[in-house]
């Protein structure tokens, strides 16, 4: 049997949203409520893990979003001052209908699905996030892949005015990311428009952001406004900024460590002060899926 985040939330948490959503319609003014904003629900995904999934509380408040600043809690604080609404993804480079795409034409309402996945970020902490998405391959295959494609290469918002950390030089913005064809196409690989059954959080990097669940949390990157297919490996901005510790690749992968701390273990965000570390698993626990797109790559030269 599949578990929908319902299942698998703490009652407390679930009750204390419904008596929320409740209070808005009372109000007669759900509209007006964020939260109560319509709802968002995904098809159960087999790609789901059947882990507990953090709460909607701890991933929207312990984010990495450096456009906000570099503290966790900096995202909570400054995003909403982010205007998601309009917003379009440029698509273009090698395809063969390039454009100016809405949030709801790359991930319509009656296609999102529901995917329960880990998230381990490359400083070692870990947690299980309840995403509602579509493959990004639905997404490529709207606009038509040419041949000669080999990489997909992401851009988020450049918004200095409402993004505090654009101001200041702590990378160099926008924040851009890169996959190659075949990872962009893998079944995991989603374009995220949600969570539990909440439109993005601005935190979290609405209205539309990459997953990919077999790598370190700087790939999955956020906001985003460009996607190109292109023959040529991408420089992604962490790899830019810092090659010899952040690779193009950037699988999880516990034998190879960073420069300044080992990879073998990572903390579960919220699992409490006594609770012990939990060994990072190959590909993040996806190397069934996803080895095989690596037969024969030495792993550790290409990190
Ligand atoms: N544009 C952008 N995308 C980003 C980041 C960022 O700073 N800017 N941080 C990355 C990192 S390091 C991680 S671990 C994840 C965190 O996602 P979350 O805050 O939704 O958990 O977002 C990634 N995407
Ligand atoms: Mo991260």
């Amino acid at each position: 049997m599949k578990l929908t985040w319902s299942d698998v939330t703490p009652q407390s948490v679930f009750l204390d949203r419904r008596r929320f959503m409740a209070a808005g319609a009372a109000l007669g003014a759900s509209a007006l409520l964020p939260g109560a904003a319509a709802a968002l629900t995904g098809t159960p995904s087999p790609f789901s893990t059947a882990e507990t999934p953090n709460t909607f509380e701890q991933i929207t408040n312990y984010n990495n979003f450096y456009e906000f600043g570099t503290g966790k809690e900096d995202p909570a604080r400054y995003a909403a001052a982010l205007t998601t609404d309009p917003w379009s993804v440029e698509i273009g480079g090698m395809v063969d209908r390039p454009g100016s795409y809405g949030v709801e034409d790359l991930a319509p309402d009656n296609a999102l699905e529901e995917r329960i996945y880990r998230l381990r970020c490359v400083e070692a902490w870990s947690m299980v996030v309840p995403w509602i998405g579509v493959p990004l391959a639905s997404v490529l295959e709207k606009v038509g892949v040419q041949p000669g494609a080999k990489f997909v290469a992401f851009e988020t918002v450049m918004r200095p005015s409402e993004m505090p950390g654009q101001t200041r030089a702590i990378l160099d913005w926008p924040y851009r990311e890169g996959l190659r064809l075949d990872e962009a196409m893998h079944p995991l690989t989603i374009l995220a428009t949600g969570l539990y059954s909440e439109p993005m959080p601005k935190q979290n990097g609405a209205p539309i952001r990459l997953v990919v669940p077999w790598k370190y949390g700087f790939k999955s990157i956020k906001s985003i406004v460009r996607i190109t297919l292109t023959d040529r490996q991408p420089l992604a901005t962490w790899q830019q900024m810092q090659p010899s510790e952040y690779g193009f690749y950037a699988n999880v992968n516990p034998t190879v460590d960073h420069p300044r701390w080992s990879q073998a273990t990572e903390r579960r965000v919220g699992a409490g002060l006594f609770a012990g570390r939990e060994e990072t698993l190959m590909f993040n626990g996806y190397a069934d899926q996803v080895a095989q797109l690596y037969a024969g790559m030495d792993l550790k030269a290409n990190y």
